[in-house]
């Protein structure tokens, strides 16, 4: 899927998405084909001279030699010399990546258990797609609201850590519209590896277009739940009876429901609103307190919705 032959075509790594991708892949190549030159002529020359100066009779002896300055001064300069050009270039390289160019288009990224949000500053958002026009510096302000997550996207050879309680800050450029594939590379917990999203790169006036609109236009409010559940609640819930992180909501509304404190009640409408705003205040039997809270987090529309969903699973 994401490794497929077109991904790698004609190279060892990955598409390049990025401004930068190119110059981050000359000098992995350059190191990588010194460090196989490297260990040819230490390993090569290791056996050559093990096979020539072998011992071939009982008083051959090898002669006392204390020094040789020339070799001596050789095999230190040339690795010293070579040393510091991969300092320089990557440091060179190192810069582009990490420097945000003034007047980049920010788009907030928050991580949490298991997936990613975007915030736009129009106030649009979306979760699990991220939207940024092509050929244009885009920054990214990075938070999580729970563990530490790592936003890592391979084509455009760029990641950054998301951290609970503060910003990190990451940028690039993507000259080609397409997708391009983004995980999170910091262990997180159960779900870590089904923690993607995608960057679509889209040409600046469909972008545009993409920001005006309403994501849930001509929708019911079954199908703006049906929409919310896919991005922000299938990493723990089915949409059957099988529990994953949390239960499977098919039949839960109407159902008893037992908790960890011995109580129980049936499930309503406010239950769900509960379960979803301050998830810790009744905890199913059997299951671990780890849902974060949605509070603030989803408008009305989005509450509404994800209610006249679960209520239509049967
Ligand atoms: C990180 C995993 C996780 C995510 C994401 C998550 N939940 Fe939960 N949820 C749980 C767990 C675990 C429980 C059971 C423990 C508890 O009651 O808090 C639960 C319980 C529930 C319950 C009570 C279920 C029952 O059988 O009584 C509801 C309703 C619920 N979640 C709704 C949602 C909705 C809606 C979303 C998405 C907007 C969501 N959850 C996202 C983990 C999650
Ligand atoms: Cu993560």
């Amino acid at each position: 899927m994401f490794f497929g032959t077109k991904a790698f075509a004609g190279s060892f790594m990955p598409i390049q998405g990025s401004t930068f991708a190119a110059s981050v892949d000359s000098l992995y190549k350059f190191l990588v084909y010194a460090s196989l030159i490297s260990c040819a002529l230490v390993i090569g020359g290791m056996i050559f001279f093990a096979i020539k100066y072998r011992r071939k009779t009982n008083d051959d002896k090898t002669a006392y030699i204390t020094h040789n300055s020339t070799l001596e001064f050789i095999w230190s300069f040339v690795p010293f010399v070579i040393f510091m050009i991969v300092f320089g270039w990557s440091w060179y390289v190192y810069l582009q990546i990490r420097v945000v160019p003034k007047g980049a288009f920010e788009i907030n990224v928050v991580g949490q258990k298991w997936n990613w949000d975007f915030i736009y500053k129009s106030g649009r958002k979306s979760s699990g797609e991220m939207y940024a026009p092509a050929g244009e510096p885009i920054k990214l302000i990075l938070s999580s609201r729970d563990v530490i997550h790592s936003f890592y996207i391979p084509a455009f050879r760029n990641k950054q850590d998301a951290v609970p309680g503060m910003y990190t800050q990451m940028w690039f450029n993507a000259p080609k519209p397409g997708s391009y594939q983004v995980f999170c590379t910091e262990y997180c917990g159960e779900g870590h590896s089904s923690m993607l999203a995608k960057i679509h790169v889209l040409p600046k006036d469909k972008f545009e277009e993409w920001l005006r609109n309403d994501p849930y236009k001509g929708m019911n409010l079954v199908q703006v739940g049906l929409k919310l559940f896919d991005s922000r609640c299938t990493a723990c819930h089915s949409v059957s009876e099988e529990n994953k992180v949390g239960p499977g909501f098919k039949g839960l509304f109407g159902k008893k429901r037992d908790f960890a404190d011995g109580t129980s009640l049936l499930a309503d409408e406010n239950y769900i609103r509960e379960s979803m705003m301050m998830p810790a205040k009744k905890v199913v039997k059997g299951f671990s307190n780890v849902m974060t809270s949605f509070q603030g987090q989803l408008s009305e529309q989005e509450v509404l919705g994800v209610i006249e969903y679960i209520k239509s699973l049967q």
